[in-house]
């Protein structure tokens, strides 16, 4: 509303009000009102219903990240970028949390970028701490001696245990139904031109991805085996039809292809069952946040795989994005449309999870994708996942 009332009293808007009225006429005319087909240049090909993008929210959902007040810079760089590129026309409200309270000038700068409403939060000592059941010797000779990204920081294994199971419990999430996340110094290339709340509501998505990639087998190293203690004593949440083929490898081994959840469009209902919370608590209860270095993205990626419909999960190819040192743009995007991205520089889209999981689901593959052809060795990264 701010914005309107701003606009109505620019000149602008009387230099354009025949515009605007000639617009509003056509669009009747055609029966602009009722929904229109999605201009998406998705691949994810099962039956969907069309989504219309519209003004004010229609689902109850919120842009979410935890973050550091140190990320504030990175923060306003993804800021800017979601807001220019999708937010601006639905205003979905920012929830930001914190495991210390953010500074003033953290908030003031969030804040100046957005009209939509920011609320920010602390978490409790619970949901991002060491549980007492952990060993601390083990604990600290796992940080000691393990060799990958992060392999010696509490904060960033409490960062993963705290997103694998207490996000979508936080407060300010409570009367969200949908989440997307975002984090510092993200990039969003395309205008989106719909609104992808609305089309997973209307779809019965439950999990939107659109990075997938292996993870450094060694922070994972007894994750798929803990897992499969869980399936074998719950198999009433197992879903019949589900992704397990994605998920090992052509030898029946975990292949560590997972969702990378710095982006992630999910129903929060998913996270917030009985059988998400109870394959949670028995990770959790093996400690591998700690002795290992079990992240967030394969604990949901596994969860999704194995708890849901393969038909409640969707890859939303059309989202041009880039998290540092990956890129996904959709394809041919390079030289026309809304995008500023080109998807030759992508090595996930052809990269092995990404054409596995398109195999698994049955999707057309574009010309040079096979799993003959694409890379499936160990993911290279850029800095700083260079392990020393
Ligand atoms: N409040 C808070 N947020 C954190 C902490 N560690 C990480 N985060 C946030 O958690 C999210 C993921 O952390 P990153 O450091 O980006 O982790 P990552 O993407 O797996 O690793 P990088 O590739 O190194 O960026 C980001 O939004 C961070 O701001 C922490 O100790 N406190
Ligand atoms: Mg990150």
């Amino acid at each position: 509303m701010v914005g309107m009332a701003r606009y109505f009293h620019r000149r602008n808007f009387w230099k354009h009000l025949p515009v605007l009225v000639a617009g509003v006429l056509a669009g009747y005319l055609v029966g602009s009102n009722k929904p229109t087909l999605r201009q998406a240049i998705s691949t994810d090909t099962d039956a969907l219903v069309a989504t219309n993008a519209t003004e004010t929210p229609q689902v109850r959902a919120a842009i979410v990240a935890l973050v550091r007040n140190s990320d504030l810079f990175g923060l306003r760089l993804a800021l800017r970028q979601i807001e220019d590129r999708f937010n601006h026309k639905h205003n979905y409200p920012y929830v930001f949390v914190n495991d210390v309270p953010f500074t003033d000038e953290f908030m003031q700068g969030v804040r100046d970028l957005t009209h939509a409403h920011v609320e920010f939060g602390l978490l409790d000592e619970h949901s991002w701490g060491i549980p007492q059941w952990i060993d601390q010797e083990r604990y600290a000779e796992t940080k000691r001696t393990a060799r990958y990204p992060h392999a010696e920081k509490d904060s960033y294994r409490k960062m993963c245990r705290f997103q694998s199971g207490f996000l979508h419990h936080h407060p300010l999430l409570r009367d969200y139904d949908y989440y997307w996340r975002i984090e510092p110094d993200v990039e969003y290339y395309c205008d989106i031109d719909y609104d992808p709340f609305v089309f997973m509501k209307e779809n019965g998505i439950k999990y939107g991805w659109n990075i997938a990639m292996t993870e450094f087998m060694s922070t994972v190293e007894t994750l798929w085996n803990t897992t499969e203690q869980f399936l074998a004593a719950r198999p009433d949440v197992v879903s019949k039809r589900n992704l397990r083929r994605w998920l090992l490898d052509d030898n029946g081994g975990y292949s560590g292809c997972h969702f990378w959840s710095n982006f992630e469009i999910v129903d929060l209902s998913f996270y917030r069952s009985e059988a998400y919370q109870a394959y949670f608590d028995h990770l959790d209860r093996a400690g591998g946040f700690f002795y290992e270095r079990w992240g967030d993205a394969p604990v949901h990626s596994i969860a999704a795989a194995m708890l849901l419909d393969p038909s409640e999960i969707h890859y939303f190819d059309d989202i041009g994005y880039f998290h540092p040192s990956v890129l996904t743009c959709p394809k041919d995007a390079k030289t026309r449309g809304s995008c500023v991205c080109d998807s030759e520089r992508s090595f996930v889209q052809n990269g092995y999870c990404t054409v596995r999981y398109k195999q698994v689901r049955h999707h057309e593959l574009h010309p040079g994708e096979s799993l003959d052809t694409v890379h499936t060795g160990p993911v290279i990264m850029a800095q700083p996942h260079v392990i020393v």
